[in-house]
């Protein structure tokens, strides 16, 4: 486990942070050098979540940087954002789904489409991770087609009764409130905060996953479960609503894919410094070179990406299709990273002892969830060319 991380910085990106960001970039790779990395390959290898993070996470002010302070947030900009999940995916993508869960798809809703009532009720609670929030749009029959959703709601009184479930929710087995989305009897779609406790409504665990096995996921399941109206978030309705809140956690993530790659490089080259065949160490020879000089290549185009998108989100210019561009882009680059930095450690890469194996089993998911690989390429055919494939 390499604790003494540098990030690869080819064509002085620094130059383009503020001090400010410098700051949160250090400050949030300590951390995770100090209190992910040398725990975090047992609790993936015991399909483990580590909840005694929680409290860190929220120290650090991983939950919902860019919220206002009034709502207990850190208010910084998109920027900052980008950079703590960048940091925090170095050390696992598990762990940073649940700081990009809480931050954009359970505090962003609430504090974009909520009530007074209800941002100041939760934010402030979901900041310092006192209390855990999950985001429930996908459907065991409607996935990438989240329009096509089951789950409903009847009015009744001053509640509404809610039916349905929701699969492949991150944080499910221990939230305590879950933004869901749901369609009201006109068939129009609305986020409705469901809270632990209430009857019939049941969060079991999903097992036996391959990937991204530090992180919980579980279902979500309404069986006639009485919400207070006043839980309905009032300020947006539609699939717009639930879209926007993916925007903001696919961006985060096209910085946390370069946290990965970064890591898997990192360990690469030192591995290939050190492993000497043939008389020689490995990175002596022309074919390590070519997967070295690669991976800095993609990493340093994925950087210039996510910089220029979080300026751009800065002004509140950035464009869906452009978050789906470096989302797309970024995780598959560390996909391939992933994989080729695992070649470079030849029978060690597949091991624990490394983390680039771990790395490249959670991608699968990240290149999953929050819209597929293909899906975004849709999105991008969809903006260029005016024609849906979907
Ligand atoms: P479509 O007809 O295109 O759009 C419906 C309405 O939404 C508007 N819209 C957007 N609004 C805001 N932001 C966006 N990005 C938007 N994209 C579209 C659109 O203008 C329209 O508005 P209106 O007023 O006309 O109704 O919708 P569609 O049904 O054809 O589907 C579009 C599609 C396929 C792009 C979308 O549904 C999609 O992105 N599918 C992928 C599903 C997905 O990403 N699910 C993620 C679930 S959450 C998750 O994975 C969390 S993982 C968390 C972790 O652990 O990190
Ligand atoms: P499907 O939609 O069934 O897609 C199957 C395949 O068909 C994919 O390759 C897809 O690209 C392709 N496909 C679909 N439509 C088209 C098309 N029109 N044209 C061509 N190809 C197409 N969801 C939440 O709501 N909240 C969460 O917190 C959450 N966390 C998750 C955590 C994990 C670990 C995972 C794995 C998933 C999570 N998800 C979550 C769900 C995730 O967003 C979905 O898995 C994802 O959107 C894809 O849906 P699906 O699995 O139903 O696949």
């Amino acid at each position: 486990m390499n604790n003494n991380f540098t990030s690869p910085d080819f064509y002085q990106i620094d130059d383009l942070l503020s001090e400010e960001h410098k700051l949160i970039r250090e400050s949030t790779r300590q951390w995770v050098s100090k209190s992910v990395c040398p725990i975090i390959e047992d609790f993936a290898q015991k399909a483990k979540f580590p909840d005694h993070l929680i409290k860190e996470l929220g120290e650090i002010g991983a939950f919902g940087p860019y919220i206002p302070q009034k709502y207990g947030g850190a208010g910084l900009d998109q920027i900052s954002y980008g950079i703590m999940m960048q940091e925090i995916e170095r050390g696992d993508s598990g762990i940073r789904s649940t700081a990009s869960v809480q931050s954009s798809l359970v505090m962003y809703p609430i504090w974009k489409f909520g009530s007074e009532e209800q941002k100041l009720k939760f934010l402030p609670k979901l900041a310092t991770g006192e209390m855990m929030g999950c985001f429930g749009l996908t459907e065991p029959d409607h996935g990438s087609n989240p329009s096509g959703m089951i789950t409903n709601f009847k009015s009744d009184g001053d509640d509404v009764i809610l039916n349905g479930s929701k699969m492949w929710i991150s944080n499910s087995p221990f939230a305590d409130i879950a933004v869901v989305w749901a369609k009201d009897e006109n068939k129009r779609i609305h986020g409705v905060i469901v809270e632990r406790g209430m009857e019939g409504f049941t969060t079991p665990e999903t097992h036996n996953k391959w990937s991204l096995r530090a992180s919980a996921t579980g279902e979500l399941i309404f069986d006639n479960v009485r919400v207070p109206k006043k839980n309905i978030l009032p300020g947006k309705s539609g699939l717009g609503a639930p879209l926007m809140c993916l925007d903001s956690a696919r961006y985060g993530i096209s910085w946390g894919a370069i946290g990965v790659a970064m890591d898997c490089y990192n360990t690469a080259l030192n591995y290939s410094l050190e492993r000497v065949q043939f008389g020689k160490p490995i990175a002596a020879k022309q074919l390590q070179q070519k997967k070295l000089a690669e991976m800095l290549t993609e990493i340093t185009k994925a950087q210039l990406l996510s910089w220029k998108l979080g300026k751009l989100k800065n002004e509140d210019k950035a464009t869906s299709a452009q978050i789906s561009l470096a989302k797309r882009n970024n995780v598959d680059m560390a996909m391939n990273i992933a994989r080729e930095s695992r070649q470079v450690l030849g029978g060690m890469g597949i091991t624990g002892e490394y983390s680039i194996m771990r790395h490249m089993m959670n991608l699968e998911s990240v290149i999953t969830y929050e819209g597929t690989h293909d899906i975004h390429l849709l999105i991008l055919g969809h903006d260029i060319t005016g024609h849906n494939a979907f």
